[in-house]
């Protein structure tokens, strides 16, 4: 087993080390042309994966050969182009489905991102299943995009929004969850994965309690997807969500798994091409899932990207790359832990990830702007969960987020440069 201990002065222990055995660091490394690149005149140090990720040569390499070789608009064309791009396009469903394990293909539908697919649900199933005094469960630790969308259907239709506490260990308050679930609970939306604290939320337990009191069930995987194998039947959500961007894909484009029972109850949310059956000034009828949810020209490229991210992390393995990350994280907080003056933000039963802190004397946005001159990039700031900043008690943090090329001795130079940056402001 070869562990990575800190090399760089000053030598110091922590109970966590890093084991790159069967793990192809080296090789994954390799695979990202940007991670060998020089920012500021230092090598490209990239810990904002929690923001976007950086993209894999293979999912490069998969755009520009559909760009170069096979573009053409989908489900329309009779002509050989456009098939290709048609079959391409839903082998890339197929990918999904296979890779978040949904029932069959037609439960994915495919949207611009985890956003538009929490907005998808609350327009459609909300506007058409939410009552007056309903009431929409989410919790502290969500990002602004699974709080606002819930926040607009309420107002529309006088339901209720509740959220489930935090604790101060950055775990969600289980016994207020019990006591807000109640027969009035039409949905629970809740994170599986913070993009603050990097808590592990219990989605099992959560959906399975709504679900005892017949509530529906949405789980954003925005965050969760790129660090844990997903299985959505096992999780027992009705919905979940995330974006190809956080995957090691392209931007613009994500999905949203529901169950085939209730995507079929619900009506179409934008209307437009594809999404029809037929059409007449007096009457139009509908496609069947997922045509339905899918009006316009989708983001064909994007979504053959997406596939080729799949491929390539089905490749390395998703439990693989969970382990491996999961040793890193307890590196991380260990490693930060002996910076002084620093405080990490909440300390969750499980934690994937995801890290935020404080430095003392520093400002988040200094800390940032500090590492920034180190090839180091993070990200300062609220990280659009203000509610949650408001629960901790802090206007900012910093943030430093993992993805499966990061590496101890990265840990190592950031936990330098933040002692030193410490020091710059005390001097
Ligand atoms: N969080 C971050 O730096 P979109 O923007 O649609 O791809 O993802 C939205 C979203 C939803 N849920 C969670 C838990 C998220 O973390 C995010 C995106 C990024 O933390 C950008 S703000």
């Amino acid at each position: 087993m070869m562990s990575i201990k800190i090399t760089t002065e000053p030598v110091i222990e922590t109970a966590y080390s890093v084991s790159t055995n069967s793990y192809p660091i080296d090789t994954i490394r390799k695979d990202f042309p940007i991670l060998s690149t020089e920012l500021r005149g230092r090598k490209l140090v990239y810990l904002d994966n929690a923001a976007t990720t950086q993209k894999p040569r293979q999912v490069i390499e998969a755009l520009t050969a559909y760009y170069e070789k096979e573009n053409a608009n989908i489900h329309r064309g009779v002509h050989y182009l456009s098939e290709q791009a048609t079959l391409k396009y839903e082998q890339a469903r197929h990918k999904v489905k296979e890779f978040i394990k949904a029932g069959v293909n037609c439960e994915i539908i495919f949207t611009k991102g985890a956003t538009e697919s929490i907005n998808l649900v609350a327009q459609s199933y909300g506007r058409a299943f939410i009552r007056p005094g309903d009431e929409i469960l989410i919790s502290t630790l969500e990002h602004h995009s699974n709080i606002v969308p819930w926040q607009m259907l309420c107002q529309e239709k006088g339901a209720v929004l509740r959220v489930i506490p935090m604790l101060d260990s950055g775990d969600l308050d289980m016994e207020a969850f019990d006591r807000l679930l109640t027969a009035k609970t039409k949905i629970v939306a809740v994170t599986q994965l913070s993009n603050v604290t990097g808590t592990l939320v219990p989605v099992r337990e959560m959906c399975r309690k709504a679900r005892d009191l017949g509530a529906v069930t949405l789980v954003d995987g925005a965050q969760s997807t790129p660090h844990l194998p997903i299985d959505v039947q096992e999780m027992g959500a009705d919905f979940f969500v995330f974006s190809a961007h956080k995957l090691y894909g392209p931007t613009g484009v994500g999905v949203l798994y529901g169950r085939a029972e209730l995507l079929e109850a619900m009506p179409p949310w934008l209307g437009g091409g594809n999404m029809i059956r037929s059409v007449s000034f007096e009457k139009t009828t509908y496609a069947d899932l997922p045509d339905k949810f899918e009006a316009g020209t989708p983001d064909i490229g994007g979504v053959i990207g997406l596939g080729a991210a799949i491929d390539y992390l089905q490749d390395i393995g998703l439990e693989r790359i969970s382990q491996y990350e999961e040793m890193l994280t307890d590196y991380a907080c260990a490693r930060l832990e002996l910076v002084e003056g620093l405080q990490i933000q909440g300390s969750p039963r499980a934690r994937r990830g995801v890290i935020s802190f404080t430095l003392d004397c520093v400002h988040p946005h200094d800390i940032g702007q500090l590492l920034d001159q180190d090839g180091i990039a993070i990200r300062a700031g609220h990280h659009c969960a203000q509610p949650l900043m408001q629960r901790l008690g802090v206007p900012a943090t910093a943030r430093l987020s993992l993805g499966l090329y990061n590496t101890a001795e990265e840990i190592d130079y950031v936990a330098l440069r933040l002692q030193h940056s410490r020091k710059l402001f005390l001097s």
